[in-house]
Formats: structure tokens, C-alpha cells, sequence
């Protein structure tokens, strides 16, 4: 260890402490903490079943930076070296589209075994794995409807594909002995203003009720459901809104996933972490950057972030909460994307961990507003750095900007090495 590292890392230990916060506890606690890193950032969202297919469903990746991977080899080697640059132990959000097989095999078909590569390779990492079944990006959803498909034919494809796709989330889940969330989200929805707002619904209703009908072991798989507020091309209605999925979730006992760019621009998902935790089986986080729009750019350590994690941490919701990242940028170095991320995810959490919660409490509890707000800003200044720092030499990570020498190195070695 530095010594420079370990004299600061003293320095704040003591005065953490002097507000009764035990540093080493804080630092146990958050190497316990999994993120779960999306895979779909190292390739903008392309994934390996039919890479000349476009990108469909609303969502949007612009950027031509080079070195995207292309093939699941290079995407698991670019994985490895963004894990090897962020502290802990984490977990891979996969896309069904990222499925790993020299078969053709369409979305209904799949498998456990076209993800066996992964899951391998997911073992042999000691990462956790989390699944979505993709309905999008496909022939069968061009008219922008999947599940709540008027045509019963095209609403089935995707109910199958859904069923496999927990199926899929079972085999994660007992291979690796970490449960697998599976996550459903859908991009439906209708670009001008509907005449049947409610029919659509009632068709996802069912739809989702076949997907889930057969139990499976909540060790291995839980599932999630995901709403959305507009998308590209669905700009007046989407089907599976907030309100219609948290009825779904509440009532089904299902996970409800809320995306940081799905809500109206003044509305925040933090806001809805304690009402929730008070009703919800689970929840999942999509930690996303909106900007002006559900844009997806990489978290930074801004203010909503930090109160995401102030929830989390102050009312104890990380048994019930599991946190997944959700953004795409392809014009900048995609493992870079990856690290500020993940790390940000992570020093937000710290930074919470790091604040007198009881204090403040019992500040506003007795009506002291003006220590709530003095201690507060004061904290503004507190070294967390410290203690960030000595957390990533802890684990054998680069401390500070070190990082992205290595990132850099690779984007020379390897990234540019490649094709296109
Ligand atoms: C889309 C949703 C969804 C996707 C991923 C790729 O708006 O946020 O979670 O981003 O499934
Ligand atoms: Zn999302």
C-alpha cells in the first residue's frame, strides 16, 4: 500500500469516525455490492444473431468510435479488461441477442445452450450473469409491436420467446449459484395519439401472465418488468407504462425495473425507491443519464446519482434492490464507458455510506433544518476520495486515473487492431 494512499486514507478514517462512521465497515459493505454491467456498451447494442440487422425499438446509439467488438471473443475480452479495472466483483446483464452458437437460431428457439460460452466464461471470471429476453431489433416487432401485438400470430412468437428466455435465467442462475434477474422490456407503442389505449394493455396483460405462468425457482430467476415513457416512434403512447407495470408488478409479485431515462425530464426515480420498497416484491435500477431525452449517455457522478444511492443506503433497500446500468455511447472508448460508469455507480454508493444518516435524522426530526443543511453541505468536502482510493488498492485496481493508461494501452494493442 502507498503511503501517501494510507496517510490520507488515516486522516479521513478519523474523521469519518468522529460521526460515528466506522470507514472499514463502510469499505466491507461495498465490495459486497454488485453491479451489473450491461454487455450491450461494448457493441452498441448490436449483439451476434444478425449483426446487419439495424437497431430497432426506439432506441438510439450514436457514435463511430472505433474498436466495437464484433464477435463474443472479443466482446468477453473487452469485458475482462473493463472488470479488471473496476473494484469488486460484479455481474454481466447479457441480451438474448448476444447468444453465443454457430447454429441459426431465431428468438424462439433459444436455448441454454447457445449461452453455455458465457456462462463458462462467466464461472471462470466468478461474475454473476442477468438475462433480457430482445424484442426488438427483429422482423417480427418492424410495426413496433411485440407482446401486445394485434396479430395473435406475432404475439406468440414473442410470448415464446420471453418463456425461453427465463428459461435461460433458471440455467444462469444454477450454473453460476447467483440468482439471474430476468428482465422484459418492450418497446410498443404508437408514434400519434391511439384510438384503444386500453386494448393494447389488456393484450400485454395476458401475454405476460403466459410468459410467466410457469414457476420457476426464485434461487435462480427472478423476473423484472420494465416500463417506459415514450421512445423514438412511440412518442404519444407506449403500453407498457409506469402505471401499468407497477399494477403488473404489485399484483404478480414481479420486480419492477425503473430506468433513470423513462420518467418526464423533472421526475426522478429516486423519488419512487421508498414508496416502492414499501409494496414491491423487488426492484431493479437501469442507472441511465438522460440527457434532454432517454439518450442513455454514461452515469456520471451527478446529483440524481448520489440521491439514488442515498435511498438505497439510508433505508437499507440493497436486499431488495439490484442495481443494473443501462447507457450506450459509441463515440467514446466503449470500456471506458464501462469503468466510469460502473465506478461511478459504486463511489455514489460510497459517498452515501460516508454520511451520518442517524445525524441527519435526528436533525429533522427535531426540526433543525439549518444543521441538516450545514451538515450537509459540509459533507460536500468530507475526503471520501480518501477512502475511494485505499478501496481500489484494497482490491488490486488501479488507484485514480491509472485506469485509463490501461484503457488507452488496449485501445492501441488491441481496439485498433481491429477491422472496423
Ligand atoms: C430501452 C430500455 C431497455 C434497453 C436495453 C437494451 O429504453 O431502457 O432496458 O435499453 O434492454
Ligand atoms: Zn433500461
Amino acid at each position: 500500500m502507498s503511503t501517501l494512499i494510507n496517510q490520507n486514507y488515516q486522516q479521513a478514517k478519523e474523521l469519518y469516525a468522529s460521526h460515528g462512521i466506522d470507514t472499514e465497515e463502510v469499505i466491507k459493505k461495498l465490495a459486497d455490492v454488485k453491479i451489473s454491467m450491461h454487455c450491450w456498451q461494448g457493441d452498441d447494442v448490436r449483439g451476434f444473431m444478425n449483426q446487419d440487422q439495424e437497431l430497432t425499438g426506439g432506441i438510439s446509439v450514436t457514435g463511430n468510435y472505433p474498436g466495437a467488438a464484433t464477435t463474443p471473443e472479443e466482446l468477453r475480452q473487452d469485458l475482462e479488461k473493463a472488470f479488471s479495472l473496476i473494484p469488486g466483483k460484479h455481474k454481466l446483464n447479457l441480451h438474448a441477442i448476444y447468444m453465443d452458437t454457430e447454429e441459426k437460431v431465431d428468438l424462439h428457439e433459444i436455448e441454454p445452450r447457445h449461452f453455455e460460452k458465457w456462462v463458462s466464461w462467466a464461472k471462470e471470471q466468478g461474475l454473476g450473469l442477468d438475462f433480457n429476453p430482445t424484442c426488438f431489433s427483429h422482423s417480427k416487432s418492424a410495426d413496433g409491436f411485440t407482446l401486445s401485438h394485434p396479430n395473435p400470430d406475432i404475439r406468440s412468437f414473442w410470448i415464446e420467446h420471453c418463456k425461453r428466455a427465463r428459461k435461460v435465467g433458471e440455467y444462469f442462475g444454477k450454473e453460476t449459484g447467483q440468482t439471474c434477474i430476468t428482465n422484459v422490456w418492450i418497446p410498443d407503442g404508437f408514434k400519434d395519439v391511439p384510438v384503444d389505449r386500453l386494448g393494447p394493455r389488456k393484450r400485454l396483460e395476458s401475454a405476460l401472465d403466459e410468459v410467466f405462468a410457469e414457476k420457476i425457482d426464485e434461487r435462480y430467476n427472478l423476473d423484472a418488468v420494465e416500463s417506459k415513457l415514450f421512445g423514438i416512434g412511440s412518442e404519444s403512447y407506449v403500453v407498457g407504462s409506469h402505471e401499468f407495470y407497477m399494477g403488473y408488478g404489485l399484483t404478480r409479485n414481479k420486480m419492477i425495473c425503473l430506468d433513470a431515462g423513462h420518467f418526464h425530464p423533472t421526475e426522478v426515480v429516486s423519488n419512487k425507491l421508498s414508496a416502492l420498497s414499501l409494496f414491491a416484491s423487488g426492484m431493479l435500477l437501469h442507472v441511465s443519464r438522460p440527457v434532454r431525452w432517454d439518450s442513455d449517455h454514461v452515469v456520471t457522478l451527478d446529483d440524481e446519482l448520489l440521491e439514488i444511492a442515498r435511498e438505497l443506503i439510508t433505508h437499507d433497500l440493497l436486499f431488495k434492490t439490484a442495481i443494473g446500468l443501462d447507457f450506450f455511447d459509441a463515440s467514446i472508448n466503449r470500456i471506458a464507458a464501462w469503468v466510469i460508469g460502473t465506478q461511478n455507480m459504486q463511489k455514489a454508493l460510497l459517498r452515501s455510506m460516508l454520511e451520518p444518516a442517524d445525524q441527519l435524522k435526528q436533525m429533522e426530526l427535531a426540526g433543525d433544518y439549518t444543521s441538516r443543511l450545514a451538515l450537509r453541505e459540509e459533507l460536500k468536502m468530507y475526503p471520501f476520495g480518501a477512502v475511494w482510493d485505499y478501496f481500489c488498492e484494497q482490491q488490486g485496481v488501479p488507484v485514480r486515473g491509472q485506469w485509463l493508461q490501461e484503457v488507452k494501452r488496449y485501445e492501441e494493442s488491441v481496439l485498433k487492431q481491429r477491422a472496423i
